[in-house]
């Protein structure tokens, strides 16, 4: 009798809490876990990780009462447009037919990257973009990106590994996370202030 054999799996997404190594950035740990056909932890595992940018959004933060007294007391954002990433083909480069707005630059600016995890290890390595899992099957990384792009931007996340002999391919993709307690504190501005780097038009053909 043939055994039916579970296939591996490579899971990834965000562990704990939003960080905020300084004031201009946010950083986002995120954990990997590797697990064999039989469901075992995959240790030593070679993962490796990409991001690209696959939307990025316009509008703008407005006060909203979440208390009912009448008056705002939080951010809330609202968005006119949600575009696609212009850099279609995840190159880096401005190429021809690809500037959808006309302002001679990539939308989104792709200012989010790749990090170390700052405190769990294995973590991932910055030279050749991969992680070798613990005995756990575990790995970590994080995303720093410019408080103000949080919100306004939408990224992928492929993690790619080879276990035993199978390549595996896992994907998150998410908006940058804001800090709930940066948007709470209405009439305070909400980091890289009310409206979206991208502009606020109902249109992605155009900057404004
Ligand atoms: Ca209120
Ligand atoms: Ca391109
Ligand atoms: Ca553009």
């Amino acid at each position: 009798m043939e055994v039916k054999k579970q296939a591996s799996r490579l899971v990834v997404g965000p562990a704990k809490d939003l960080l905020a190594p300084n004031n201009s950035q946010y950083q986002q740990g995120f954990v990997v876990q590797v697990t064999d056909n039989e469901g075992n932890p995959a240790p030593a595992t070679i993962v490796s990780v990409e991001m690209v940018p696959v939307r990025y959004f316009k509008g703008q933060y407005q006060g909203f009462d979440s208390s009912g007294d009448g008056d705002p007391d939080e951010w809330r954002m609202v968005y006119s447009a949600s575009c696609e990433a212009e850099d279609v083909n995840h190159n880096g480069v401005l190429d021809p037919g690809e500037d959808i707005n006309g302002n001679g630059t990539l939308q989104p600016t792709n200012q989010a990257t790749l990090a170390q995890h700052p405190s769990e290890t294995p973590t991932f390595n910055l030279g050749t973009g991969q992680i070798i899992t613990d005995d756990s099957g575990f790995g970590f990384f994080s995303v720093t990106y410019p408080v103000s792009q949080a919100v306004w931007s939408r990224m992928r996340i492929t993690v790619s590994a080879n276990v035993q002999g199978t390549e595996d391919r896992e994907q998150y993709e998410f908006t940058l996370f804001v800090a709930e307690n940066d948007i709470s504190n209405f009439p305070e501005a909400p980091p890289g202030g009310t409206g979206s780097p991208y502009g606020t038009v109902a249109s992605c053909s155009s900057p404004l």
